[in-house]
């Protein structure tokens, strides 16, 4: 193998978008990670003081070639980037931020029944690739404008007859006469990787991903305290998961207990009523920083 003399001087260079959408997310996600970056306003790169990690910061687009090169060995970026530059690189982890979708719209006043209905249209978009591999899986042939910017109004001013374009809350379409019609793809940041990293990299790269997996972990859950009558605690304990199973403590005050448990946020609604009307009290609900299993 390599000696950990190498591994110690080994760094790894990630790549982050410089300013936009996923800037403070990507950031703020290594922070959590536990990872101090000095990230100066105008600054180009920047180097991790905890953590073996030089920062680059770069115009999304460019951040999967960047990738592949081997300029920087790994990088946070949108899947809709990821897809549309079609580089080989790996997708180590899908990381939860930066949702949006890649959808199709069309003027509210045009009847819409089906994606044949794009057959022979003109289309304007920033995305050609992810939307003419999208055409062809449906057998339409439609006319793609590639613009870079400001892809809604084109039906406006008669430049195109559709958009695909990226869509969050839909106000951008909505406040442009423009409804969603068919979805091509979901997406969310994601870090990808080169796909030749050198061993002591790949042994960085799992240290950084074990950190990350720990935050994600932690925010899809929380940490929920109850007291619970002693006569309830069988029903009450049989509705919490837990990570092995729920703590009990005794109450100072006879006949009732503490009860401590981690409940995934998607449950956690429907668990909390149920946990209500099984006589739990006093029920606390506390963020998790870190959750490792
Ligand atoms: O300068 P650089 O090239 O780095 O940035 P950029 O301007 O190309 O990208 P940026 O910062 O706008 O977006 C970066 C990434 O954020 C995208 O590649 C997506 O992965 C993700 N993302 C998430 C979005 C949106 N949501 C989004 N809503 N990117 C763009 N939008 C735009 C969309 O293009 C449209 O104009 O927001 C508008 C629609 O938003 P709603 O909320 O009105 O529907
Ligand atoms: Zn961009």
């Amino acid at each position: 193998m390599f000696s950990p003399n190498i591994v110690k001087n080994m760094k790894l260079r990630i790549a982050i978008q410089k300013s936009g959408r996923l800037h403070d997310d990507s950031i703020k996600l290594l922070k959590e990670c536990g990872i101090d970056i000095n990230n100066g306003v105008n600054k180009l790169k920047t180097e991790a003081s905890n953590f073996p990690l030089e920062v680059f910061f770069l115009r999304d687009d460019d951040i999967p070639q960047y990738v592949e090169d081997g300029v920087a060995d790994i990088g946070i970026v949108g899947e809709n980037v990821i897809l549309e530059k079609n580089r080989p690189v790996k997708i180590a982890e899908k990381l939860g931020f930066g949702k949006c979708r890649l959808s199709l719209a069309v003027p509210k006043s045009v009847e819409y029944n089906s994606v044949k209905d794009m057959d022979k249209l003109r289309i304007a978009t920033s995305y050609p690739v992810i939307l003419q591999n999208f055409l062809n899986e449906h057998n339409i042939t439609a006319e793609i404008h590639e613009i870079s910017g400001s892809v809604e109004i084109a039906p406006g001013i008669g430049l195109a007859d559709a958009i695909c374009d990226l869509v969050s809350s839909g106000s951008t379409l909505f406040m442009n006469g423009l409804k969603e019609v068919e979805v091509i793809l979901k997406s969310e940041a994601a870090l990808i990787s080169n796909d030749n990293l050198l061993p002591e990299q790949e042994v960085l790269l799992q240290k950084l991903l074990f950190r990350i997996q720990a935050v994600k972990k932690a925010k899809n859950n929380k940490y929920v305290l109850l007291n619970a009558p002693n006569d309830k605690l069988k029903e009450i304990i049989a509705l919490l998961p837990g990570m092995k199973s729920p703590t009990v403590l005794p109450l100072a005050e006879e006949g009732w207990s503490s009860v401590h448990s981690v409940l995934n946020e998607n449950a956690f609604w429907d668990i909390i009523e149920s946990l209500k009307a099984a006589g739990a009290q006093g029920i606390l609900v506390v963020p998790i920083e870190k959750m490792i299993i």
